[in-house]
């Protein structure tokens, strides 16, 4: 049927359109909606690098305060809550939600700082924990000043990254470590039979600044595992397992609540063999930190390549494990 090519009024035209559309002749010219743009899914974020300087102002306060408060950051002195103070302070400041859990041990009260980043599935969090706690002795910079600061600057990371992980990620600094695992101990006991579970994965990070470091990876559970020997393969260093510290620190709380538990360790007192100087530097024969649990735990008892490395590579594996993109 041809449609009439006269010079039609709109009104005909439109009539026309109208009969022809109602004969099913016209196809109505569907106007799609234009196309959304399209927005590419991010990629899963990949992790920032921590910057080295950052996690050493940190060691450089829990330094200053201990020569503040008699010498040590030990469990039951003043030392140790105005570590926590600090760290407590610059998580608030950072969007965290923050809670400090108290005990008693030793007829002292101790102090957990636990540190949640708002977002994601809380039925899979992912916890990194260090002890804040040093001996009476010293200052405890590498024992454990590494470690908080380590995933101190993490956690400062993920909140400048606005990170929005898929899983719920937790920190945790424990008080009363070197009494024997006292405030972490505390911690898992306090949480219920379904709160244990929704633990996907706990961290520790228990000297990692060693200044004759090693480069020793927890072998408890073969993903967390797999997590931190990928990211130094990146850095071609090869990476040894942690096998002294079985039950040594505070991953061991966890693991004997059946959460799966990885971690990093520079090194305390054994000595470097031959081998391993040959693959790590440093110095055979020698501690790997000559000033475990001693005065001269010191800001000066720092490598900071292996600071450096073991904080970035703690970015990598939580932002790994946490999935989900950062703005
Ligand atoms: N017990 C820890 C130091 C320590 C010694 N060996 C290991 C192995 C893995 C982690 C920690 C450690 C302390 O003195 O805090
Ligand atoms: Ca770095
Ligand atoms: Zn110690
Ligand atoms: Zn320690």
């Amino acid at each position: 049927m041809h449609s009439s090519h006269s010079r039609r009024t709109p009104v005909a035209g439109a009539a026309l359109a109208t009969a022809a559309l109602a004969v099913g002749l016209l196809a109505p010219t569907v106007h799609a909606a234009p196309a959304a743009p399209v927005t590419p899914t991010p990629a899963a974020a990949s992790a920032p690098d921590i910057p080295v300087a950052n996690v050493k102002a940190h060691l450089a306060q829990l330094q200053q305060i201990a020569k503040a408060n008699g010498g040590n950051r030990a469990h039951g002195r003043s030392g140790y809550k105005a570590s926590l103070d600090y760290v407590k302070g610059k998580l608030d400041a950072a969007g965290f939600t923050t809670s400090v859990q108290q005990f008693s041990s030793s007829g002292a009260t101790g102090y957990n700082l636990i540190a949640d980043w708002p977002g994601g599935d809380t039925s899979r969090t992912v916890m990194a924990g260090a002890h804040l706690d040093s001996v009476t002795a010293g200052p405890g910079i590498n024992d454990n000043g590494s470690g908080s600061a380590g995933i101190l600057e993490t956690a400062l990371a993920v909140s400048r990254a606005r990170l929005k992980p898929d899983n719920h990620l937790r920190f945790a600094w424990w008080g009363a470590e070197e009494l024997g695992m006292v405030g972490s101990r505390n911690y898992v006991n306090s949480l219920s039979t379904g709160d244990r579970s929704k633990i996907s994965g706990y961290l520790n990070f228990d000297m990692i600044g060693s200044p004759n470091p090693g480069y020793f990876v927890y072998d408890d559970d073969p993903t967390l595992e797999k997590v931190f020997k990928d990211y130094f393969a990146t850095l071609s260093i090869p990476t040894e397992i942690e096998t002294e510290g079985d039950g040594r620190s505070d991953h061991a709380p966890f693991k004997n609540a059946g959460i799966p538990v990885g971690g990093l360790f520079s090194g305390a007192d054994y000595t470097k063999t031959a081998a391993q100087a040959q693959k790590w530097g440093g110095s055979a024969g020698k501690e790997f930190d000559a000033c475990y649990h001693s005065s001269c735990d010191t800001s000066t008892n720092i490598d900071d390549t292996a600071l450096d490395h073991n904080s970035d590579a703690i970015a990598y594996a939580l932002w790994q494990l946490a999935g989900g993109t950062s703005s």
